[in-house]
């Protein structure tokens, strides 16, 4: 199959399916939902969409840990309400890319259940699992995960441990068993055979770790990290994916690649090395934090912004090509952070500006849903108005830790995932015309000044 590189062309829209549109009044996004707005974003001008995880799973990360890779989360709907939903995408002239999330399953997997039950299951070396130091007194290593503590979790009753980089809840797959790749693959197939038209890789740079699983040295957050990031058969990983998943299809591959840099990028998306299309990196959006660790909060400095964006864009000038993002449903709201919400007129002329600025770049234009309405962060301190995972164990990180309180505590609510997490704000009513019963996670209380450019957008296109 030749490739056509339509991602070139296109500017993609990313939907959090939990957070864009309830169809049933049960305060949950669902598919029937977004087929609701197909027309919006057709008139938006977007032809393609990349869909959050809508597999079935516990949504201990929303999605973000699978226990179904072949069926869909039944809050969200059915398999037929996808189809419908990939039919009239297609029939509006809009592509859909899914999230692939191959780096850990949900703990609630089959695979994963029958792994830790059973030392001679053919599970077992699906997921990493070792003999802790000390007679099972200590984990393997010391390495600490992206959403804080240690990767690894003791299986009751043993001296065994698995690893998990994220929560307990998210078990590692283990990228060096063959049967399990062969797994990954076929899994990949049944949706390409169904004709979605590619896949943003969740953390597709840490599916290698390397398998001596050393300590690291001493560090606040990601210890360990030279183990995973970027490991040492990620190149092989991604050339076999696409050898053996993606070659025969005209599909796009976007890889998460988090704590990239410049070299890595040119080695994942120059086309003849035939491993991924683009890569989404943070170093821009890093702009204002620590080591890329968003809860060590560092002033915004336009000038280094702007050093970091050029820096993909002259590295990638020759080969490769660039995604263009400001926003996704892991950062906070873009406005605020990089422009101004002093005033309506300055938050008015500030996303205006940002969006002409990434826009105008050499790359894939992304959007995150609700960013073209002007969305803002929540602006609540109470942890009440928060769910996500990642601040609940950094808020309990800080409550035990004075040091860790002192270093994130004040900019915590701020940097929440959550802020990109609330209901999509279609115009002013109760519940911001999201749902008709109260969504999963509190409506912005902004709701009423952003609404008025949606419900204009809508009068317009009367
Ligand atoms: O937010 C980030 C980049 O600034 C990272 O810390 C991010 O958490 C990391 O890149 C992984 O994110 C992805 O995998 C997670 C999931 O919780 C995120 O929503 C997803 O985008 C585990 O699947
Ligand atoms: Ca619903």
């Amino acid at each position: 199959m030749r490739h056509t590189h339509w991602y070139r062309d296109s500017v993609i829209y990313q939907i959090y399916p939990r957070s864009f549109c309830d169809s049933n009044g049960d305060g949950i996004g669902d598919i029937q939902g977004i087929i609701s707005k197909i027309d919006y974003l057709k008139d938006l001008g977007v032809n393609c969409v990349w869909l959050s995880p809508v597999y079935d799973s516990p949504q201990k990360d929303n999605g973000y840990d699978v226990s179904d890779y072949y069926n869909i989360y039944p809050p969200f709907g059915t398999m037929e309400d996808f189809k419908e939903m990939l039919d009239k995408m297609h029939a509006a002239g809009i592509r859909v890319i899914m999230d692939l999330v191959v780096n850990h399953t949900s703990s609630e997997h089959p695979w994963f259940k029958d792994a830790i039950s059973n030392p001679d299951s053919p599970y077992r070396d699906f997921y990493i699992i070792r003999h802790g130091r000390r007679e099972g007194l200590l984990p393997p290593t010391n390495w600490t995960g992206f959403f804080g503590g240690s990767t690894w979790e003791r299986i009751h009753g043993t001296n065994d441990y698995y690893l998990h980089l994220f929560s307990k809840d998210q078990p590692d797959l283990n990228w060096d068993s063959k049967p399990m790749r062969t797994q990954i693959v076929k899994m990949i197939k049944f949706w390409l055979d169904m004709g979605v038209d590619g896949f943003r890789c969740d953390v597709i740079n840490v599916i290698s770790k390397n398998q001596k699983f050393r300590n690291g040295a001493p560090a606040l957050f990601l210890r360990g990290r030279k183990n995973f990031i970027n490991g040492p058969r990620i190149h092989e990983y991604m050339r076999r994916l696409y050898k053996y998943a993606f070659r025969n299809y005209d599909c796009t591959i976007i890889g998460e690649t988090a704590l990239s840099n410049v070299s890595d990028a040119r080695l994942f998306t120059t086309t003849r090395r035939k491993e991924l299309n683009m890569i989404f990196n943070f170093e821009h959006t890093d702009t204002d934090n620590y080591f890329g660790v968003k809860y060590l909060y560092r002033k915004f400095k336009l000038k280094r912004f702007k050093e970091r964006i050029a820096k993909y864009q002259y590295g990638l000038a020759d080969v490769g090509w660039n995604s263009l993002f400001i926003e996704n449903h892991d950062q906070r709201r873009s406005v605020g952070r990089f422009g101004t919400t002093d005033s309506p007129e300055y938050k008015n002329y500030s996303s205006k500006m940002l969006a002409l600025c990434y826009f105008m770049l050499r790359g894939t234009p992304f959007i995150y849903q609700g960013q073209e309405l002007g969305m803002t962060n929540i602006g609540s301190k109470d942890l009440n108005d928060y769910q996500d995972v990642e601040l609940m164990r950094m808020h309990k990180m800080a409550k035990k830790h004075p040091f860790i309180k002192m270093l994130i505590g004040k900019h915590m609510y701020d940097v929440s995932r959550d802020n990109a997490r609330t209901p999509m704000q279609w115009d002013s009513s109760e519940y911001a015309g999201f749902s008709t019963a109260e969504p999963w996670l509190k409506v912005n209380p902004d709701k009423d000044k952003v609404n008025a450019k949606a419900e204009m957008r809508d009068h317009d296109s009367l």
